[in-house]
């Protein structure tokens, strides 16, 4: 007869589902429901062996919760908007809107045949007016509490892309995630979201994520909030009327600070130098040249030789009314605290460095001991600040104490005197979101002829993007959309007055920071979601994607939601309630990409060996968090146990047993060994390990080759049952071979609807046991009697017993002790 043949089998049933729309979410459901999300696509080109993985690994879990009874909600759209759309159009001359939907058409089409689990009437992308009017919706509500606002600031700007980049967009090496070029620091006029309004709360929450976040992703947004407590102390400056605040975390240590150091790129280094000496001035501006080249990853390599430049100011220490020098360093960073710090050199190790390299004193006020309980040797001459905790010495009122109390006793005399206070600083920034490049949401904002702002009205959203035929897409530090003349301006129908479009677009990752909520109102063009769909679906039960948006997208859709949720329109606080990485796929041990020409090719992959075998390949690899090196994987063999599956039902149909037939009678081994693998799958799904249960049913496919070819036969019951089992958990990784063994069973489509079976645990109980018999002590018998025996009935088995009775012999039994099904105990006198 006909074998298996993956081609024929993928082409009898695409039509059928196409037709079916099986997993078309039900909002009117009664059910219990889960919301599966896989982070959306961005459309580069074609699908890759990165989609393949992390969307079979969703659907896994979106199919697993079909076949546990849930309603599931597991939608499908488009990250559409950014640069390499924009960088296409330029180098090719395409239009950035063709070839973005060419593009998802080719995903969509390879999505079909890889058949993930998708809503497809919820499709979104994000480059559509109908999804961006809804962000241009988020931003004027933002606008509206104060949440969005414009500040002129030094931002990261990528000379070659002419575009600033958020922080995060700017790698440990100080060079472009995007283009690779050295990022510089430039002065703009930029929007940003306030998200350290949200600092605490972002934090604080991390921790009912604990255990259903991976630990990594946990800790890194921990770092990247990266909260300090500490004081604000203020210094008088000579010869400026408003004293000048610093952040400390050590604020115990203040009769240490012995200079002040300020950031050159800082306001109030600029400030204090205009009121400097000639020379001090001119040295300053030189500094400050030098200092602008630097990357902030480099500014903070601790290693670094100190540079600097005195400027010519004193500062006063307000605990002690001491003259300290005010210096400019590069090692103290504008944006973070106050730009300024106090130096206590024998306590921090840069200050010591600097204070070294300077001539500038040094003076111990803790005394902290070494190992071997002497004080540690002074700073100024080991060259090694000493940083532990240690007893307060040379520090008034603090003397005698421990760190700890005399931080906080630091914090009490500063507040009494007002001139500090207990203090919190994160390393967090407020998000810049504007870009100056055209693929993206227009910002909402009118500009006024004298510099005023007002939002665009809402019920004139969307603010459409004009063609991009006839402008200069070439970046150029100003936004393309400025040149739409026509489209920019506005004329006020009321007054007459004409008014300009903000020519900025958004960072796409306010598209993809609420898209999930879109979802639920893919469809709905009088509001961005339905606040009582939000209720029924979210928060999303299980997300999955890339560790590569441990930070930023995880981050700003936190924040969004929270955003939402004080707006009224989210009872839940937490957009992802669990969350799964998958790893990476490699070749070889490395990275795939064009440009290392070792680009599997998901398109080859899936023609020559078809989505089953594919995605048995990638679940089968190791645990989903781990990388996969397709070098090491067999998809031929995952292909060839999908055929094996396959004829288990192949055999049940040519035998001809009716479906719905009792499994009651089925051979008893087989029974136990398919209800053991229906006992087990359901916690093996739910804790990711998704290889394990491939696994098993492998084992499964075997033991039921064997009882068909050497055993019970294919008309036993207990096969067609294993069949059925091993179809409806195969549908999670092969949607296609279970379909048509469901079918071959005689059921009708579709098995990703099928009910999982239950496990009848009265089964896997063990059904003979071995009883052992002591007589005085040592073991006379072994007895083999059914599980279910009863004290008496085991008694009398082991008095019947020939080994027993003659150990026992003439003497008189006094005490028996039964402790069913394992034991027999006979004393004798
Ligand atoms: C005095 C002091 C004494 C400090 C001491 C440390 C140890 P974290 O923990 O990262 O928050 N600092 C403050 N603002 C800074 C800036 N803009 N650029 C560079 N450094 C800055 O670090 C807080 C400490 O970093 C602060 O506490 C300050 O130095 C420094 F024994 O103040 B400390």
């Amino acid at each position: 007869g006909e074998g298996y043949d993956f081609r024929a089998i993928q082409e009898r049933w695409l039509p059928v589902w196409d037709e079916l729309k099986p997993f078309e979410a039900d909002d009117a459901s009664q059910k219990p429901r889960k919301y599966v999300l896989d982070m959306f696509p961005y459309p580069s080109g074609d699908l890759h062996m990165g989609h393949a993985e992390a969307f079979c690994f969703g659907d896994v879990l979106a199919r697993y919760w079909r076949g546990r009874g849930y309603d599931v909600l597991h939608p499908i759209g488009w990250d559409s908007f950014g640069l390499p759309a924009e960088n296409a159009a330029i180098k090719r001359g395409v239009d950035p809107r063709e070839w973005t939907y060419a593009n998802i058409d080719q995903q969509k089409a390879s999505f079909r045949t890889y058949a993930p689990s998708f809503d497809w009437s919820r499709v979104l992308h994000t480059s559509d007016p109908e999804y961006y009017r809804w962000n241009q919706w988020l931003f004027l509500k933002m606008y509206e509490k104060g949440l969005a606002y414009r500040k002129a600031s030094w931002v990261n700007w990528d000379p070659v892309d002419q575009t600033v980049l958020a922080n995060e967009q700017v790698l440990a090496d100080g060079t472009s995630e995007r283009s690779g070029a050295v990022v510089v620091k430039k002065k703009l006029t930029q929007w940003y979201f306030r998200i350290t309004d949200y600092a605490d709360r972002l934090l604080d929450d991390l921790d009912q994520l604990e255990g259903k976040w991976p630990t990594k992703v946990l800790n890194m947004q921990r770092n990247w909030i990266g909260r300090s407590r500490g004081a604000e102390v203020e210094f008088e400056i000579e010869g400026r009327a408003e004293k000048v605040p610093v952040f400390t975390t050590r604020p115990d240590t203040l009769h240490g600070a012995t200079f002040m150091v300020v950031a050159p790129d800082s306001d109030l280094a600029a400030e204090l130098a205009a009121g400097a000496s000639p020379e001090a001035r001119m040295q300053f501006q030189a500094y400050l040249e030098q200092t602008q080249k630097q990357t902030e990853i480099e500014r903070q390599n601790a290693d670094r030789e100190k540079t600097g430049v005195f400027l010519d100011h004193f500062a006063v220490n307000p605990v002690n009314g001491e003259r300290i020098p005010v210096w400019a360093s590069d090692y103290v960073l504008a944006d973070y605290g106050h730009g300024a710090i106090m130096a206590v050199p024998a306590h921090d190790q840069r200050d010591l460095d600097f204070a070294l390299k300077f001539e500038l004193p040094v003076r111990v006020v803790v005394d902290v001991k070494g190992e071997d309980g002497e004080s540690l040797p002074d700073p100024a001459s080991s060259g090694v600040a000493t940083a532990g905790d240690g007893v307060l010495i040379n520090s008034a009122e603090l003397d005698g104490l421990g760190k700890a109390d005399a931080i906080a006793k630091a914090i009490e005399v500063l507040e009494a005197r007002g001139t500090g206070r207990a203090a919190t600083t994160y390393r967090l920034r407020d998000w810049l979101i504007s870009r100056q490049r055209y693929w993206g949401t227009p910002i909402p904002i009118l500009h006024g002829a004298d510099g005023e702002m007002r939002p665009v009205a809402v019920d004139a959203l969307p603010v459409e993007l004009p063609a991009s035929e006839g402008l200069d897409l070439k970046p150029k530090g100003s936004s393309p959309l400025g040149a739409a003349t026509e489209w920019a301006s506005v004329v006020d129908p009321e007054t007459g007055e004409t008014w300009t479009r903000d020519p900025d677009t958004m960072d796409t990752f306010v598209d993809s920071s609420w898209y999930y909520l879109r979802f639920l109102s893919a469809n709905d063009d009088t509001q961005a979601f339905d606040p009582e769909l939000a209720r029924k679906w979210g928060p999303i039960d299980q997300y999955a994607g890339g560790v590569e948006h441990a930070i930023l997208h995880l981050l700003y859709s936190r924040f969004i939601t929270k955003v939402l949720h004080d707006l009224g329109y989210l009872d839940f606080e937490e957009p992802f309630t669990a969350l799964l990485n998958q790893g990476m796929v490699l070749l070889d041990g490395a990275k795939m990409s064009k440009s290392k020409g070792n680009l599997v090719e998901f398109a080859s992959e899936l023609r020559d060996h078809g989505a089953d075998a594919l995605r048995v390949t990638l679940a089968f690899a190791g645990p989903p968090e781990d990388d996969i090196d397709w070098a090491d994987v067999s998809v031929q063999g995952s292909a060839k146990f999908l055929a094996r599956a396959w004829r288990v039902a192949d055999d049940v149909e040519r035998a001809g047993a009716a479906v719905g037939t009792s499994f009651a009678g089925g051979d008893k081994a087989l029974r136990k060994h398919t209800h053991q693998l229906l006992a087990d799958a359901p916690g093996l799904v739910e804790a990711y390990k998704f290889n394990v249960v491939v696994a098993r049913l492998m084992d499964q496919v075997n033991v039921t080759r064997k009882a068909i070819d050497s055993g019970c036969g294919a008309a036993d019951p207990a096969v067609r049952e294993s069949a059925e089992a091993i179809a409806v958990i195969l549908s999670l990784f092969a949607p296609y071979a279970a379909e048509d063994m469901w079918a071959k069973l005689g059921h009708e489509p579709t098995v990703a609807l099928a009910e999982w079976p239950s496990a009848d645990t009265s089964l896997l109980v063990e059904d003979e046991v071995t009883m052992v018999v002591q007589v005085d002590g040592k073991v006379r018998d072994r007895l083999t009697l059914p599980a279910s025996v009863t004290a008496e009935e085991a008694e009398a088995a082991a008095r019947a017993s020939a080994g027993v009775q003659r150990a026992i012999g003439e003497r008189e039994i006094v005490n028996v002790v039964v402790r069913v099904p394992k034991i027999v105990s006979i004393a004798t006198r």
